[in-house]
């Protein structure tokens, strides 16, 4: 750092800022980051050890003056009378030691910390008042964070109420578990939305929702961590996450009081390796000085606690060398390049594909066959090439050509206009063929069980069908042909596809796979305009008049009627017997339970009743949407207990799951 001069050293703090500023935007206001988190950390700390090193260079405005990211206006803000503090980070064990050396010297003894993880979350306060949750706000910039308290009413692992009659904050960390994660991508796929780039992402963006509705309907959960100022009997860090876990908030079960380096050394080891088999995310471990008494004396620096720290673990990265880019053609005609390389372990899976989303990016990252690259996973999740090892570039190696031909029809690509993909416009190119009639088939659109994608397949192979209208005019004599189809598989495939002719249209529009056209936007549009023969006679200005549907939907779907060849297919199925009608609004749909108490809780009974026999006290539990089950787990949230209760209370107990007498049951339901 002594070689830098200080004109070189501002030229660096200019440009990390502005990066820095960009991404953090991007991070923050539009739940979209740009670069991973390391790759931020890591210039974070470079401004910051520039600035400690030129002090002079400091500006009120840098971003290492902010507690945070920017609040977005559009929610109502909170004022958080105790600033919610980010975190100091260590990359190392060795940092970890120096960060313990700190608080002894500080303290003047060896002190035990709690230690838990790191989730891969957004933080978010709840505030109680006499027992119920009066508000729930995300961090905003550390001061001024933003009012979440309808979005949080319908994240089912929030109490509403406390067994006990408290006015309390507590804070932790709002995330979205992998395996939802992966089930909204799937059906943001299947809706022709963008999908999420990590679960982070899915939960900030899930849990600011202007419409509350639409977190109600992410898959969101919670870990508390910390009670604000809890009352005097909470001496220590793991005692207030007990008793948070008493009062019925989901806390998570790893943490643990250790009271060496060594043993959190181990801790750290340990989810290292456990990291990937957990349902949730992790970026690191959290130390935090056990003992309240110790971190109010320890105090904060301006922007973190000095009594807690972050190890961030690193990223899991792996080199491996690439055999081959396969290109392939979507419904839409995006011809997509994916990297396949030798098969490498990484981050709990084995992987052998990166797609490289489009050919810019493959140019950018000057990806070769034969080159070494090393891999990550985007959101610990998605494979992906960060660079080319270029000291491992074989001699002999030569730039990658993009293709100019697709590779399914052979027909020309083009780069249209504002685009980055490289489209294939070939309408009866097999490859768009085969994806739009394995579209038209699925669940979210015509529902035919039974065609799923290998059927389709062969379908095409044996020139059977050449557009979804030829489903309509396939015989048994036709499926005969297919593998494995035998006089009761071509009975059933066969009235799956008439049964489809009587769908409510808005499946049929779902299924012609229309550019930005998914499944919400087609019921919507189906509800307005009644029948197919409207819809394709409306206007962009029509349509875009519905609620929710933009412009760019509304084009999409007028310049796909416009077309002769559409026209086409629309009449060609109108005369196979398909219904045109909008018919009405999903019977199956479930009736919504109104927000009670027991909602969405797992509850376990116990003991002799007084009131109710066990039956009616299970019926009327879960009519207001409880789940009802028969052993009690750390997933419970509630053992109701009657008279003579044996070990399913004493369970309850041991495990910290909150009970209730019949009576403290009942008077919650009423
Ligand atoms: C952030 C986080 C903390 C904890 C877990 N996950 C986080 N993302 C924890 O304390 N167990 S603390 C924290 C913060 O103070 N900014």
């Amino acid at each position: 750092m002594a070689e830098l001069t200080l004109d070189e050293a501002q030229k660096e703090v200019l440009s990390l800022r502005k990066k820095l500023n960009d991404w953090a935007d991007a991070y923050y206001s539009k739940d979209a980051p740009k670069v991973e988190d390391y790759v931020y950390d890591q210039a974070y700390n470079r401004l910051l050890k520039l600035e400690n090193d030129f002090p002079q260079l400091v500006t009120p405005d840098s971003i290492t003056q902010r507690v945070g990211g920017q609040v977005d206006t559009e929610f109502t803000k909170v004022e958080h009378a105790i600033p919610m503090l980010s975190m100091g980070d260590v990359f190392s064990k060795d940092e970890l030691k120096d960060f313990d050396k700190r608080i002894q010297r500080l303290v003047g003894h060896p002190v035990a910390y709690n230690v838990e993880l790191k989730i891969d979350g957004l933080s978010l306060s709840l505030e109680y008042q006499n027992g119920r949750l009066k508000r729930a706000s995300t961090r905003g910039n550390g001061s001024v964070g933003e009012d979440v308290t309808a979005n949080a009413r319908y994240i089912s692992d929030i109490p509403q109420t406390l067994p006990e009659n408290l006015t309390i904050e507590v804070r932790g960390e709002c995330y979205m578990g992998k395996e939802a994660f992966a089930k909204l991508n799937k059906e943001r796929d299947e809706n022709g939305q963008e999908a999420f780039a990590n679960p982070r992402n899915a939960a900030a963006g899930s849990l600011r929702q202007l419409d509350a509705k639409i977190t109600k309907k992410r898959d969101l959960s919670t870990f508390i961590y910390t009670w604000v100022n809890p009352p005097a009997e909470i001496t220590s860090q793991h005692q207030a996450i007990e008793k948070m876990h008493r009062l019925g908030f989901h806390t998570n079960e790893t943490g643990r009081k250790l009271h060496t380096l060594d043993e959190i050394f181990a801790f750290i080891d340990e989810y290292t390796a456990k990291r990937n088999s957990l349902n949730y995310g992790i970026d690191g471990i959290v130390l935090k000085v056990d003992d309240l008494s110790i971190q109010s004396d320890l105090g904060n620096t301006v922007k973190v606690p000095r009594w807690e720290i972050a190890y961030k673990f690193p990223p899991e990265e792996q080199e491996t060398i690439v055999r081959d880019i396969e290109w392939t053609v979507g419904r839409t005609g995006v011809v997509t390049p994916t990297a396949v390389m030798d098969p490498v372990q990484l981050a709990g899976t084995t992987v052998s594909r990166a797609v490289l989303h489009n050919p810019d990016l493959l140019k950018q990252k000057d990806v070769r066959i034969g080159d070494t690259v090393k891999l990550h996973k985007a959101g610990d999740i998605i494979p992906e090439i960060s660079e080319v090892v270029l000291a491992k570039r074989p001699a002999d190696s030569v730039p990658y050509q993009i293709p100019t031909t697709c590779p399914s029809c052979g027909q020309k690509l083009v780069h249209l206009e504002d685009e980055v993909a490289l489209r294939c416009i070939n309408p009866s190119c097999p490859a768009q063929v085969e994806e739009g009639i394995t579209h038209f088939a699925s669940r979210p659109a015509m529902n035919i069980a039974g065609l799923g994608p290998k059927i389709v397949k062969q379908l095409i192979a044996h020139d059977l069908v050449h557009s979804v209208a030829d489903l309509y005019h396939l015989t048994p004599e036709d499926l005969a042909q297919l593998d494995h189809f035998k006089e009761k598989s071509i009975n059933n495939l066969l009235t799956a596809i008439d049964n489809s002719k009587k769908n409510s249209v808005e499946l049929l529009i779902t299924g012609l796979g229309i550019d930005h056209v998914g499944s919400k936007a087609a019921r919507l549009i189906a509800q307005k305009f009644k029948n197919l023969t409207n819809i394709m006679q409306a206007g962009v200005q029509d349509i875009a008049a519905i609620a929710t549907i933009g412009s760019t939907i509304a084009e999409s779907l007028t310049t796909y009627f416009s077309q002769l060849s559409a026209q086409k297919l629309v009449e060609e199925l109108k005369e196979s017997g398909l219904n045109m009608d909008y018919l009405g609004p999903d019977e199956t749909q479930e009736e919504e339970i109104p927000d009670n108490f027991f909602k969405d809780k797992k509850v376990v009974l116990t003991g002799k009743l007084a009131h109710y026999t066990r039956s009616e006290f299970t019926k009327r539990l879960q009519s207001l949407g409880a789940k009802v089950t028969s052993s009690v787990s750390s997933k419970t949230n509630y053992v109701i207990y009657g008279t003579d209760a044996g070990s399913k209370l004493s369970k309850a107990e041991n495990l910290g799951v909150p009970t209730l007498t019949e009576e403290e049951a009942i008077s919650q339901i009423k």
